[in-house]
């Protein structure tokens, strides 16, 4: 039998990471040395100069693609950036997985292929690098940024699925089928709320979901994206598609 290879789409969304993406995408390519793969960034108007840098590599690379949103309004728009980049892998791609990657140094390439074999070769429908499993390391975090992720884990680990302890990370690798079940629904948030409602559907499905520990970084340079009023909407947010899913709303 041919050796396995990695073989993935990565969608990574962006905004004002011009100082982590140069390393990010060095590491990427040597990390999946050898893989089949795509990494798909997903630029919302950086005034950065991220996307013209993403450009540039696009240029050497064909492996690197560029998708550049005209978006309006303001506040973090990352769910409709990584839908974006998933609807772009699922349609110029045949990956067998997809994987969803931060740009701002908090997720480590290393990890790709656990995660990528974990979906592809060892049967999970989807896998969560998550904080929470043992094994696990958050880094670098400030004390009430870990409290307020825990208490916003237990919320949901009560009102969904207690096995599932990691809600909040994006850092997740799935199958083509695990996405294409996530695009039967209509785009609900825009902000961090939609890695809640990824798992509502997943979980709602019968979806195998494992969880792998992970080394988790605090950004390793730039500004984050959520603020305090983010987190309190954010939490909003995920308690009410908490309730939704247990009215059984996510089950198709
Ligand atoms: N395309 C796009 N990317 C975003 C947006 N907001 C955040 N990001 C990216 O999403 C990733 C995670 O954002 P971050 O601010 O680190 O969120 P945190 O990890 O929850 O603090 C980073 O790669 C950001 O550059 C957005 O509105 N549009
Ligand atoms: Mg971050």
């Amino acid at each position: 039998m041919a050796e396995w290879r990695p073989d993935a789409g990565l969608c990574v969304p962006v905004l004002n990471e011009r100082d982590s993406l140069p390393s990010l995408l060095r590491e990427i390519a040597d990390a999946l040395a050898g893989a089949d793969y795509t990494v798909c960034v997903v630029d919302d108007g950086s005034t950065d100069g991220s996307a013209e840098l993403v450009r540039a590599a696009a240029e050497r690379d064909r492996r690197v693609v560029l998708l550049e949103r005209r978006t309006k309004g303001s506040g973090c728009l990352r769910g409709a950036a990584t839908r974006a980049g998933l609807e772009w892998l699922l349609a110029h791609t045949r990956h067998r997985v997809l994987v969803d990657f931060d740009a701002d140094g908090s997720n480590l390439p290393s990890e790709l292929e656990a995660g990528i074999r974990q979906v592809d070769l060892l049967g999970s429908d989807a896998a969560i690098a998550s904080k929470y499993v043992p094994g696990s390391r958050v880094l670098g975090r400030p004390l009430g940024r870990r409290l307020a992720s825990r208490a916003y884990n237990l919320a949901l680990r009560l009102l969904m699925e207690p096995r599932i302890r990691d809600y909040s990370n994006s850092y997740r690798f799935y199958s083509r089928k695990a996405a294409d079940l996530l695009l039967r629904f209509p785009a609900g948030y825009e902000s961090p709320v939609y890695l809640v409602e990824m798992l509502a559907v997943w979980l709602a499905n019968g979806l195998n979901v494992a969880e792998l520990p992970t080394v988790y970084g605090d950004r390793r340079g730039g500004a984050s994206k959520v603020v305090s009023l983010d987190f309190l909407r954010g939490l909003a947010g995920a308690l009410s598609v908490g309730l939704a899913y247990r009215t059984g709303r996510y089950r198709l």
